[in-house]
């Protein structure tokens, strides 16, 4: 039995008919969608348990605070972090990536540098432009290749005293290209750099495992990994969250509070001011446990196998230019392509109408679309729950849509 038809029945959502059509969903990459026991979890919660969290001395209040820390326990296992201490729960990547430039921006000084590349997502570059802003400190940038990777000489000779953040994204949410990350935080550590990588596109389909990855922190998002909207994750190291002042203030994060000052409550509560998303971190507990029943390692080959069948039958058909690494070099679960003489918006319109479900546009990678001399691409993009099949009918719909040009 493959993936898919072990899971397609815990979803829902994929009976949906679109257009007359069963709908094909390979727009996961923007958010996934979610099993039946991710939703049972979270509305069994709220019929049962919900209260306020480490407040309330009753009982509801305290069952809603175990749900709530066994989610960050769960986070902790399924990240391979060292310590419960280390996972802060946020709204999502790009929260936990504006957390960290926020607080690390105030540490920065004229002259210091913030290394950044150039298929970065808006969200790993705006909050960065932020902390510069009126400090005196620049942004650089490290280029990619034509063949979708950075460009590691560009790099080294980019990398240098003045660096002091590398803020990256472990796999591209428009080439698929997954980064060198161990590599990366090695050379940037070297030079005292803290380094910031955005998992929004590899937690949902790859193993991870902090310590193997050396950087200092690491953030994604709930709902790319069947979890629900709302919640996120910010890993920090231990020492380099200590190092961190918080910049958001607030109920939890404190513990105790004067009219003119306060004194910081411990980590990872520091970092979560006010009532967090509670029901949220139930749903994202079940989204792991979801995962992990499966096995990652699974999953990382079933959405590699699809990855290369939609490079290979897309690369195929006449006229549809596949970006990103070149067949036989791995890639995360995406696929951009164009289609000569369609608008990307007007391939995913002609595709929603035979039920596919497709992303076009910038992907929120406008400096990136720059740098490939395009405005735009459609993408497909997989989770546990894609199949073959689900590639081929874009296929059979794409070749027919060039033929009706
Ligand atoms: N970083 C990367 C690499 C992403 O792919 C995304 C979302 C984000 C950050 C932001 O995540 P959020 O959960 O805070 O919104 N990427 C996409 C996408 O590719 N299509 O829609 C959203």
């Amino acid at each position: 039995m493959t993936m898919d038809e072990k899971t397609r029945g815990d979803f829902p959502i994929l009976d949906r008919i679109v257009n007359d059509h069963r709908l094909v969903y390979l727009d996961s990459a923007a958010s996934s969608q979610r099993p039946r026991t991710v939703m049972e979890a979270m509305s069994q919660y709220y019929a049962t348990s919900h209260a306020n969290v480490h407040r309330s001395i009753h009982t509801l209040g305290e069952e809603a605070t175990a749900l709530y820390e066994a989610a960050r326990d769960r986070v902790q296992r399924f990240i391979g972090a060292g310590a419960r201490e280390e996972v802060v729960l946020t709204r999502g990547t790009t929260d936990g990536l504006n957390l960290v430039a926020d607080a690390l921006g105030r540490t920065l000084r004229a002259g210091d540098e913030i290394l950044i590349t150039d298929m970065e997502h808006h969200s790993n570059i705006v909050p960065w432009q932020m902390a510069a802003r009126d400090r005196g400190v620049t942004i650089r940038s490290i280029p990619v290749r034509r063949d979708g990777a950075l460009d590691l000489d560009a790099f080294e000779r980019q990398l240098g005293p003045r660096t002091r953040v590398l803020a990256f994204a472990h796999v591209s949410n428009v080439l698929g290209t997954i980064n060198p990350v161990a590599h990366l935080c090695a050379r940037a550590r070297r030079v005292g750099a803290v380094t910031v990588v955005d998992g929004a596109q590899a937690a949902p389909h790859l193993t991870l495992d902090m310590s193997a990855l050396g950087c200092d922190f690491y953030v994604f998002s709930s709902h790319k990994m069947l979890g629900p909207t709302g919640i996120g994750v910010l890993w920090g190291r231990l020492r380099a969250l200590e190092a961190l002042e918080p910049t958001r203030g607030g109920g939890e994060m404190i513990k105790e509070v004067w009219i003119d000052h306060a004194r910081w409550n411990d980590l990872p509560w520091r970092f979560e001011p006010g009532t967090p998303p509670i029901a949220e971190a139930v749903g994202l507990t079940a989204a792991i446990e979801y995962l992990e029943k499966l096995g990652m390692e699974r999953v990382t080959e079933h959405e590699r196998a699809l990855a290369r069948q939609a490079v290979e039958v897309l690369g195929a058909i006449p006229g549809v230019t596949v970006y990103g690494p070149p067949a036989g070099v791995d890639r995360g679960a995406v696929v951009s392509f164009s289609v000569d003489g369609l608008h990307p918006h007007d391939v995913a319109a002609l595709l929603d109408q035979v039920g596919v479900a497709v992303r076009a546009g910038h992907h929120c990678a406008q400096p990136l679309m720059r740098s490939l001399g395009i405005t735009g691409t459609a993408r497909a993009s997989f989770s546990v729950y894609s199949s073959h099949e689900d590639v081929s009918i874009l296929a059979h719909a794409l070749a027919s849509l060039r033929t009706q040009l």
